[in-house]
This record gives structure tokens, C-alpha cells and sequence, in this order.
């Protein structure tokens, strides 16, 4: 049984090898132009940045290292008793490129856990906020503040070595990704149930099983198995998307991982990004509202039209990338399919027959890319069919949080091997309106 730095030990000289090739022999290929619309269109499109983890194809969805969820599904070890992903088995592959066997999978586990309480001046500071604050600001705070612990900044402080920056890099992402459970469930045990006890950490317990268990749902194997597939998941979805290229950008300027984190989280809290699946259960509630007790698909193909022509985008549907349904959407359908309370809930009955109608709407509306559902059409019913209700007032709504705990996997690998491979600070290069007019006229 190997630890996960003993296998990043033998990828890591193979990939900067790589990168050398790369730069001697292909530094000047093209791989496309550079046209007005990326400029002036969010870069969309745009291929201008190197993420080793997972690649987005716009048919296929998601691949972590070739991998698709489906293949996730088959190889990747379960916890004990369950059956879905667990987010050291998908940190394992993030992070080397490779299938850890259940011992190992089980040995970071342990790690992770060891690791996992937080420091007396976190719990003061999270406490000492008040329970009206958003929870993403906090969460974003609390790991800002953990850089207190950084093992990155004093060694590049001490004054190492380039090429030893990645192993304190990998450090410090291991005590970050332990510590992000008991910290977010603080959040949550303060906004929600001031008071209340939180347990202790339990050694032989997956990370996301103690997150449950300190969110105060432990006794709830379904929903543990559930928020198991969403965070490993919703880990790593390439690198261009807001909260992964923020972290990416800052990490770059060898800030520590804390706060490149802590800077991709501010990301992910905007309404486009992470916050998109609130916006479903509410829409998906007041269709179930004004539709009562009739919900047809023709009724629901009427919610849509007046969504649309009231100006507003339907919520959970489109895509930067994607131009088909999105995997992860389909993995959370099929944990639904197989699960008899999730199939007789009527807001999870209803995501389902929205799915049935939306797309062709969208099509006939004609301005989306992409009119098939994106993993936020999915995702925040089933939280709300086992209890995790909190999604409403934008001060009290959660669910973001959980994304934030789960995105930690992408970004903290994509930190390790961007110093891994001794990436430069970012700067592109931007143009103003009369310089593109002039670079145009030449
Ligand atoms: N309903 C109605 N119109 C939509 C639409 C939708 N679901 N998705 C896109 N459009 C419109 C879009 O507003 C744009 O209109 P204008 O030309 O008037 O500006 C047009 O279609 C072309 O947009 P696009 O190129 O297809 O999409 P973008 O790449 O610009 O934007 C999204 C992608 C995800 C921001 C967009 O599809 C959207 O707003 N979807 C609804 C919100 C949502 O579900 N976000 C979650 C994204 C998720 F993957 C995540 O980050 N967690």
C-alpha cells in the first residue's frame, strides 16, 4: 500500500518531463485563433489554459483523467456499506492519474480524518460571526484565516527550492480538504442550530460520512451516499470555469493554497456559478405552486413558456461547454431511480418531468446553445427531499457550501501541479476598444 505522496513521487518527474517535450518541440503550435468575440465574449471557447485533472468535451461531459462518471462508478472504492464514490478515492485519481485500491483509499481516509479538527482561533472565529452572514463568505473566510497553518508560506519563506514547492503545496491541500467538513458544518451548526452540539470527528469514517455526521444527519445512510456522489462529482469540471480559474490565478502569484482557495470559493458564491441550484428548487417550487395539483407535461411546457418570455433563463438548463444532457445530472437521476422515497417525492417527480418537456422548449425558444439540463437541475431537490431545507433567504442558503467543500478537490490538485510543473504567474494580455480597432485596421 503506497501513500498518495509515494505515487506522486513516481507521476510527478513523468509529467514535467512532459511539459519540457511540450515546450521544446510544440511551443509554437496552434491550437486556434484568437478572434474579437473571445475577447469581448468571456473567452468562451478559448483554449488558453492547462488543467490536468479533468477535461470537458461538449458531448461526453466530464473526464477525470479519461475517465468518465460512469467508469468513476465501476472503479473508483466505495466506503464501507456503501456503493457511491467517496471523495478520497476521486482526490486520489485527481490527484495522480490514478485507481487507489481500497487500502489506500482507506488510508487517506484515516489521514484526512486525523487531520480534520479545527484550531480553537477558527472556532472562535466562526462563532464570533454573526448568523445572518452569507455562509459562503464565511466558509471563504475561515479557509483564508487556516493560512495561519500554512506549511507552503513558511517554507517559501525559509526559502526552498523551486521543486520542492509542490510537496508543501500537497500539504497544506490535504490539512485544507480534512479541515473543510467540521469547518462548513460549523457554519451550518451556527446559522441553523445555534447550540447544538457537534460531534467529534470519528477516526474510521470517510470524509464526507463525518460531514454528514456533523452536519447532524449522520443516521441518514441515503443522504450520506448521496452528498458521497455529489462531492466527488461536482470535484473538477476542467479549468476555465470561474471558481477553478480564480484559484488557479491567484495560486499563480504563489499565494498559499489557502487563499487561492479561499479565492475561488468568492467565485463560486455568484448566481451563475455555484448558487444556480437554489435557483431551481425555487423555480421548480413555484411551478409545483401555480401548476397545483394538475401537473401535465402540457402545464409544465405553459411554466416554461412564461418563464422564458418574462425574460428570464431557465434554471438548471444551459451550459458554458456542455451541447448535451450533463453526466453528472444523469448520475443523480439514476441514485433517484433507484431509490423509491426519492421516486414517490413530488419535487423530485417533478425535475424529472420538467427534463421530459424543457429541452424541446428551449430548442423552439432558440437562443441557448445548450438546451439540455445542466447538474443544478438535479441537485438541490434531493437535499431538500432529506431534510437539508435551507436554500431560501440568499442569507440562509447552504447548499453552496456543499459545493464549496467538494470544488476543494479540483482546485487543491490543480495547485499541486501547477508548482509541480513550475507554471509562471498568469497575465494575459488585454486590449482596450480603440486598441482592438487599431490591431483590426492593420
Ligand atoms: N434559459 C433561457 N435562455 C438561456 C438559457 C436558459 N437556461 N441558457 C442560455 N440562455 C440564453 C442566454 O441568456 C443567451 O441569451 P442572450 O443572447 O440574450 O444573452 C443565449 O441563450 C446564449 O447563451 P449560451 O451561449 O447558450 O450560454 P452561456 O454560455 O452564455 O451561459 C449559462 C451559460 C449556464 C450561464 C446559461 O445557460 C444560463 O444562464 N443557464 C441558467 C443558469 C444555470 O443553470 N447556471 C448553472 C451553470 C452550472 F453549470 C454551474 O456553473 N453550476
Amino acid at each position: 500500500t503506497k501513500t498518495v505522496r509515494e505515487v506522486l513521487e513516481e507521476v510527478v518527474p513523468k509529467k514535467q518531463l512532459q511539459l519540457k517535450q511540450l515546450k521544446t518541440e510544440h511551443g509554437q503550435a496552434v491550437l486556434g485563433d484568437v478572434k474579437v468575440e473571445h475577447v469581448v465574449g468571456g473567452m468562451r471557447g478559448l483554449k488558453a489554459m492547462l488543467w490536468e485533472a479533468s477535461v470537458l468535451d461538449p458531448i461526453e461531459g466530464i473526464r477525470f483523467h479519461g475517465l468518465s462518471i460512469a467508469d468513476c462508478q465501476k472503479v473508483l472504492p466505495a466506503a464501507p456499506g456503501g456503493k457511491e464514490i467517496i471523495a478520497e478515492s476521486m482526490l486520489w485519481l485527481l490527484l495522480t492519474g490514478k485507481i487507489p485500491t481500497e487500502a489506500e483509499t482507506r488510508q487517506l481516509s484515516r489521514e484526512l480524518a486525523e487531520k480534520g479538527e479545527l484550531p480553537e482561533y477558527i472556532e472562535k472565529l466562526i462563532d464570533s460571526l454573526p448568523s445572518t452572514l452569507h455562509p459562503m463568505t464565511q466558509l471563504g473566510m475561515g479557509v483564508a484565516a487556516l493560512n495561519h497553518e500554512s506549511k507552503f508560506q513558511q517554507a517559501y519563506e525559509r526559502g526552498i527550492k523551486k521543486s520542492e514547492y509542490w510537496t508543501y503545496a500537497l500539504e497544506d491541500s490535504l490539512d485544507l480538504l480534512a479541515k473543510l467538513p467540521a469547518l462548513a458544518a460549523r457554519i451550518y451548526r451556527n446559522i441553523y442550530n445555534p447550540g447544538k452540539p457537534l460531534p467529534k470527528i470519528n477516526k474510521d469514517l470517510d470524509l464526507v460520512g463525518n460531514y454528514v455526521n456533523m452536519l447532524g444527519y449522520g443516521d441518514n445512510h441515503d443522504l450520506t451516499e448521496y452528498l458521497r456522489l455529489y462531492i466527488a462529482i461536482h470535484g473538477d469540471h476542467e479549468g476555465g470555469n470561474a471558481s477553478a480559474h480564480t484559484s488557479h490565478l491567484v495560486g499563480s502569484t504563489l499565494a498559499d493554497p489557502y487563499l487561492a482557495y479561499a479565492a475561488g470559493l468568492y467565485a463560486l458564491a455568484g448566481p451563475l456559478h455555484g448558487l444556480a441550484n437554489q435557483e431551481v428548487l425555487r423555480w421548480q417550487m413555484n411551478m409545483q405552486k401555480e401548476l397545483g395539483g394538475n401537473i401535465t407535461h402540457e402545464s409544465i411546457k405553459e411554466f416554461l413558456w412564461k418563464t422564458l418570455k418574462s425574460g428570464q433563463v431557465v434554471p438548471g438548463y444551459g451550459h458554458g461547454v456542455l451541447r448535451n444532457p450533463d453526466p453528472r445530472f444523469m448520475a443523480l437521476q439514476q441514485f433517484c431511480d433507484t431509490r423509491p422515497a426519492l421516486l414517490q417525492d413530488p419535487i423530485v417527480q417533478l425535475v424529472k418531468k420538467t427534463y421530459e418537456v424543457a429541452p424541446a422548449v428551449l430548442k423552439e425558444h432558440g437562443k441557448t446553445k445548450n438546451p439540455y439540463p445542466n447538474v443544478d437541475a438535479a441537485s438541490g431537490c434531493v437535499l431538500y427531499h432529506y431534510g437539508l431545507t435551507q436554500f431560501k433567504a440568499s442569507h440562509t442558503a447552504y447548499y453552496t457550501v456543499i459545493f464549496g467543500v467538494s470544488r476543494a478537490l479540483g482546485c487543491l490538485t490543480q495547485y499541486v501541479w501547477s508548482r509541480a510543473l513550475g507554471l509562471p504567474i498568469e497575465r494575459p494580455k488585454s486590449l482596450s476598444m480603440d486598441a482592438i480597432e487599431k490591431l483590426i485596421k492593420q
